[in-house]
């Protein structure tokens, strides 16, 4: 028998070799074949939408196989895998990354070319999956993509909302307009719906003695469902997924209503469960106690939970165990009624007792935390608590009685201490803290980069950092597969080279061979070249865009990111003013001394956040003035490209020569956006702040000046903050006040923006220093300029800076969690070790 089943194996191995073929007839045939059979559309004619499908199908269909082999290779090794929990998944569009991380994009591209389409227009049709509102969703894309390509076991784990980030448009005005991202309108073709793997999330209800313990009862009960995308590693084999989870009616009829005749009604009532899973909190950093928000963590939460505890059961073991074969990571507070959920599940479903709970529930969870801003550390009430999770809420009570009297017993008639350290907030109403309960309930916290998480342990969590909880640093980073490799093709070739070698894709520490090259003038020639091709690229999209004319040979001055205040894109604003009132005084023999610039910027503000729409409109005020003035000419220009997103960041990032991060010192927590720039041959001007710290020392040695930075240091900021407000150092400068006067005059927008903006930079209200910060910043702009004029010398401050970001890959990071905080060990499939048994 067991040599039939290793024929009958063989057999369909051979089939499946034959069909999954990586010659270029076999891919034709598979992309036809989906056209016709798949899409139902006639092979004759299928427009680039079409091909699109097909080809994403096709891809589809191989990753598909490596995905089921490799989860099946961890589950017979019995592997330690790391769950990543995520309220937030940025992964931008998946055909070029599939295609590359596989290895098969040249023939794909002949492919297509064979059949008449061209492959970039094909790439060109997807739509951008925007899950994540910035830099924290970003990240868990990222970490994806690296954990691949390191061959981790691991899953990433969050929410299949149908509405993702809002589309941003700007009207005439250059007002933020929203609009809703319906995503799924022509479906998705790189997931997988799996009615088979679906959970009861229940909310609401109470909860009964059983005499032994507790049982929540009652309340609604919804349904999640599975959907799963195949998250490919870079030339491995390795595929890992991806497992969204979307809200649906539970199968259970509510029989009560329809038996009293109310059959629409009830109809309704289940129809308001698919809310859950609909829309992305739009929101950076805080949200509004939203009764919706916390139902969303605790439905992908709990589902997530349910769902390793089945994988982990499937061998007879005690639960005692699980910290031996799973690591949950909470990417923020956002899951960490995670905590709570596994010690219900753990007592009341499976019977362990509290302590044996608890040890176990901290054995697996860690926290990250990703910002420091007060407004963005979660609360919910009591209240709301207590009657949407009643066993959770009793759970949270008795977690923080033992956690107090700890502390109580150690510190006899510190109260201060006690209130600072506990998990409810006194007050009306009586609050959570997300973050006290994923500290009390982890084994490890971490920051972001090394500035933030030493302010993670000094200034948001001193006290538990005095008890020995352990919280320490791990450094963000990018992936330079999405963010070099395939955002700028120029570069990667110059790269792969110079050095002799492609590895730098998984080993970005290579680049560092670039080094010995940097005065060697045909790499700085070609260098040079690649970056004005990718400036060229981004100036026909501003052009077709914007509308706007810019010339590449002009200096590309980039900020891109959500619009916050603590971000600064004010500063950056004035700055602009300031330049064009001084290129207006001059003469037309030293304006043409000047270097041009193009000022991009790009992002989204919440919908609900006042005072980031004024900025928008501001700078889309300035815009015009500038724009439009022809004593300017191509001297000035400034542009905002609405609807900033991952598939637009590929194509800005590559093309700049300088990139903004220059917010108030001790704000920024890390930044990633910083990484990429540099990893793409820009230079920085920024603030002391979250990892530009790091990169500075990565990327300077004695007396270079790679990184222009200016501003405050984090220990000035709070005395400033206080001087400025209380008048003891009025900020004096002629450029700023000029620039003030002209916007509260009306200059650049009406007074509806004007009169919020001016009043934010009085020095009683500068909350940010942007005044405190200025002349600083104009410096820094100076030196800029004249380090431009001089084009060798900058290009060769260019070339070294990539050459040393290897600390930047995220593949750098990963290992770190894994070994530092997960415990788990890299994997890779071996071929022909897995036994396949029958259904
Ligand atoms: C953020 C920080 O503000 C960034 O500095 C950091 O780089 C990222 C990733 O660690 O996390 N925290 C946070 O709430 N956001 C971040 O970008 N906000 C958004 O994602 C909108």
């Amino acid at each position: 028998n067991s040599e039939a089943d290793a024929k009958r194996s063989n057999l369909l191995a051979s089939l499946m070799s034959q069909y999954l073929a990586r010659d270029v007839p076999a891919i034709q045939r598979q992309i036809v074949g989906h056209v016709e059979y798949t899409l139902a559309r006639t092979r004759y004619n299928f427009d680039d939408f079409g091909a699109y499908q097909a080809t994403a199908l096709s891809v589809r269909d191989r990753l598909i196989e490596s995905w089921n082999d490799t989860q099946q290779f961890f589950t017979e090794r019995d592997v330690k895998r790391v769950y990543y929990l995520s309220l937030e998944f940025l992964m931008g569009r998946y055909l070029t990354n599939a295609l590359m991380n596989v290895g098969i994009n040249t023939q794909f591209a002949e492919a297509l070319q064979g059949i008449g389409y061209d492959m970039e227009r094909v790439a060109d049709q997807e739509r951008d999956p925007g899950l994540g509102n910035g830099g924290l969703g970003r990240l868990a894309a990222c970490f994806m993509d690296s954990l691949a390509t390191l061959n981790y076991p691991a899953w990433g784990y969050g929410i299949r909302y149908k509405y993702g980030m809002f589309f941003q448009k700007l009207d005439p005005e250059g007002h933020q307009l929203e609009m809703p991202d319906y995503w799924l309108t022509h479906g998705n073709p790189w997931e997988i719906e799996r009615l088979d793997v679906t959970y009861p999330i229940r909310f609401y209800g109470h909860v009964e003695s059983t005499g032994e313990g507790f049982k929540w009862v009652g309340g609604e009960v919804v349904r999640a469902v599975a959907y799963d995308s195949p998250i490919p590693g870079y030339d491995t084999y390795n595929t890992l997924n991806l497992r969204l989870w979307s809200a649906q009616p539970a199968k259970e009829f509510d029989l009560g209503s329809f038996s009293r005749g109310d059959y629409y009604g009830a109809v309704a009532t289940k129809e308001e469960s698919e809310k859950i899973s609909s829309v992305l909190y739009p929101n950076d950093s805080t949200d509004g106690g939203k009764e919706l928000r916390l139902k969303q963590q605790f439905f992908f939460v709990s589902a997530t939970l349910q769902d390793a505890l089945r994988r982990f059961l499937k061998h007879d073991r005690p639960l005692t165990e699980l910290p031996t074969k799973v690591a949950v990571q909470l990417n923020d507070t956002h899951p960490t009624i995670g905590i709570v959920e596994l010690m219900r599940l753990l007592m009341d479903v499976h019977g362990l007792g509290w302590t044996a709970s608890w040890e176990t529930v901290r054995k697996v969870f860690s926290y990250t935390n990703h910002t420091v801003l007060p407004e963005a550390l979660e609360k919910w009430s009591v209240g709301l608590m207590e009657k949407l999770l009643p066993r959770h809420m009793q759970i949270i009570f008795e977690i923080n009685r033992r956690h107090l009297a700890t502390i109580a017993s150690k510190y006899p008639g510190d109260g201060g201490k006690l209130q600072r350290m506990s998990i409810i907030e006194d007050g009306y109403p009586k609050m959570v803290r997300m973050a006290n309960l994923a500290v009390v309930g982890s084994h490890t916290v971490n920051g972001v980069a090394a500035i933030h998480s030493g302010l993670v342990a000094t200034r948001l969590f001193p006290d538990f950092a005095a008890e020995g909880y352990r919280i320490v640093n791990m450094t963000n980073g990018v992936t330079p597969r999405r963010w070099v490799q395939q955002a700028n093709p120029a570069l990667s070739d110059i790269i792969s080279r110079w050095i002799e070698t492609d590895e730098w894709v998984s080993n970005f520490e290579l680049a560092r061979g670039l080094e010995s090259y940097v005065n060697n003038a045909d790499l700085q020639r070609e260098f040079t070249d690649a970056k004005k091709a990718n400036k060229e690229r981004l100036a026909a999209v501003i052009k077709s865009t914007c509308g706007i004319e810019v010339s590449a040979d002009a200096l590309f001055d980039i900020q891109i990111k959500r619009i916050h205040e603590y971000k600064r894109q004010l500063l950056n604003i004035l700055g602009v003013i300031a330049r064009y009132n001084s290129l207006k005084r001059m003469s037309p023999e030293e304006r043409a001394k000047q270097v041009p610039r193009v000022v991009i910027f790009g992002g989204k503000a919440a919908a609900a956040y006042t005072q980031a729409k004024h900025i928008i409109r501001l700078i889309n005020g300035v815009g015009k003035v500038v724009n439009n003035d022809a004593d300017i000419g191509d001297l000035l220009k400034v542009v905002y490209m609405a609807n900033y997103c991952v598939s637009l960041a590929e194509v800005i990032i590559p093309a700049n020569d300088i990139s903004e991060h220059i917010s108030t010192a001790g704000m920024e927590a890390s930044g990633t956006s910083n990484m990429k720039f540099v990893m793409n041959g820009g230079l920085i001007i920024g603030t002391m702040d979250g990892a530009n710290i790091e990169i500075r020392e990565e990327t300077e040695k004695d007396g270079e000046e790679h990184m222009f930075v200016f501003g405050l240091l984090t220990p000035d900021v709070d005395g400033a903050r206080e001087a400025l407000k209380f008048g003891e150092q009025k900020v004096q400068d002629g450029r700023l006040e000029e620039a003030i006067s002209q916007i509260s005059a009306n200059k650049f927008c009406g007074p509806e923006t004007s009169g919020p903006i001016a009043s934010a930079l009085q020095p009683y209200n500068d909350y940010y220093l942007v005044t405190r910060d200025f002349a600083s910043y104009m410096d820094a702009q100076d030196r800029v300029d004249a380090s431009y004029k001089d084009q060798t010398e900058w290009v060769k401050k260019c070339i070294l800076s990539v050459a040393r970001m290897g600390k930047f890959s995220s593949d750098r990071t990963i290992r770190e969690y894994a070994e530092k905080i997960w415990d788990i060990e890299q994997t890779p499939f071996t071929p022909g070790s897995i036994s396949y048994k029958d259904p």
